[in-house]
C-alpha cells in the first residue's frame, strides 16, 4: 500500500494514513487503501485492537482530497460518497476497538473518519471540524449523521453550518472527542488504552461493541433484546468460565477469545 501503512505492535494495529505532503487528504486511492487495511486486520487472530492515525507533524486527515473532489459529477459524487460511507460503516461496525489518535487537523472527511471510531483521543494540538459548507458541499461520509448522534442536533448544526475549526479542549467539552492528551503523549496513551481493551475477553468486547452500535440505531426495547441476547451468548464461552474462575481464584484472566 502507498498512502496507508500498517503496523502490527504486539497485538495492536496501528494504520497510518500517510500522505502528509496533502496532509494525508483522502483521494479515492486511500479510501481503497484504509478497506484494505481493515479487511486484513479483520481476519488477523494476531491484531486484538486498532489504532488510526495520520502520518506527519500536522494531520490526523485534512479531509477529502479537493482536487479529486473539484471534478465530481452528480454521478460520481454520489459513488464517492456512497463508496466512503460503506468503508466508514466497516470501521464503526469493525468487531475490534477501533482507536482514533487525533495528532492534528481532522477536518471534513478526516472528522468524519475520527466520528467512525469507537474513540478518538486527542493531542492538544488537534483541530476539529466539519468545514464542508465553505466548499459549497456537505458532509458526505456519515459527518451530518454520526455528528448528530454523538453531540445532539444543535451542536452538530452549529458546527456544520458554521464550519468552525474548534481545538481538542473545545472537542473534549462537547463530547466530540474522548480524552485529550500532550502531542508527545499521543500514541503512548492510545497503545494503553488499546492494551487494555486486548487484555479483556475478546469475545465480550466485541459483543459490546455489536451492543452499543447497533443497539443505538433500534428502539431502547430491541437494543435491550439484543443486549440480552449476546449476553446469553457470552454464557457459552470458555472466555467467560475463565473470567469468573480467574475473579474466584484472585487471579488475572487469561483470555483465548474462545
Ligand atoms: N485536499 C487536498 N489537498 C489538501 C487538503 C485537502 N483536503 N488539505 C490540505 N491539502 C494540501 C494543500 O493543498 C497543500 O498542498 P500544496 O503544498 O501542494 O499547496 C498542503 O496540503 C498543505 O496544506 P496548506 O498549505 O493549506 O497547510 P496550512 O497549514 O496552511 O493549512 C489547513 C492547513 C487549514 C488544514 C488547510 O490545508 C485546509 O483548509 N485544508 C482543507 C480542509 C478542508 O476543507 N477539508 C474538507 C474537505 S471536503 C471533505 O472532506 C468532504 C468529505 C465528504 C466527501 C464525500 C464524497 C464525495
Amino acid at each position: 500500500m502507498e498512502n496507508v501503512k500498517t503496523e502490527n505492535r504486539d497485538g495492536v494495529l496501528v494504520v497510518t494514513i500517510d500522505r502528509p505532503k496533502s496532509l494525508n487528504a483522502l483521494n479515492a486511492q486511500t479510501i481503497e487503501e484504509i478497506a484494505e487495511a481493515f479487511d486484513a486486520a479483520k481476519s488477523d487472530a494476531s491484531v486484538k485492537a486498532v489504532i488510526l492515525t495520520g502520518g506527519g507533524e500536522k494531520a490526523f486527515v485534512a479531509g477529502a482530497d479537493i482536487s479529486e473532489l473539484a471534478t465530481m459529477t452528480p454521478v460520481t459524487g454520489k459513488a464517492t460518497a456512497e463508496k466512503g460511507q460503506k468503508v466508514f460503516a466497516a470501521i464503526e461496525r469493525f468487531p475490534k476497538p477501533v482507536i482514533a489518535a487525533i495528532n492534528g487537523f481532522a477536518l471534513g472527511g478526516g472528522c468524519e473518519l475520527a466520528l467512525a471510531c469507537h474513540i478518538r483521543i486527542a493531542s492538544q494540538k488537534a483541530q476539529l471540524g466539519l468545514p464542508e459548507v465553505s466548499l459549497g458541499i456537505i458532509p458526505g461520509y456519515g459527518g451530518t449523521q454520526r455528528m448528530a448522534r454523538l453531540l445532539g442536533k444543535g451542536k452538530a448544526l452549529e458546527l456544520i453550518l458554521t464550519g468552525d475549526r474548534i481545538g481538542a479542549d473545545e472537542a473534549l467539552a462537547v463530547g466530540l472527542v474522548n480524552r485529550v492528551v500532550a502531542p508527545e503523549e499521543l500514541m503512548a496513551t492510545a497503545e494503553a488504552m488499546a492494551k487494555k481493551i486486548a487484555s479483556r475477553g475478546q469475545l465480550a468486547v466485541r459483543a459490546a461493541i455489536e451492543a452499543v452500535m447497533s443497539g443505538s440505531e433500534m428502539p431502547q426495547a430491541e437494543g435491550q433484546l439484543l443486549e440480552a441476547t449476546l449476553f446469553g451468548l457470552l454464557a457459552s464461552t470458555d472466555d467467560m468460565r475463565e473470567g469468573m474462575q480467574a475473579f474466584l481464584e484472585k487471579r488475572a484472566a487469561n483470555f483465548q477469545g474462545k
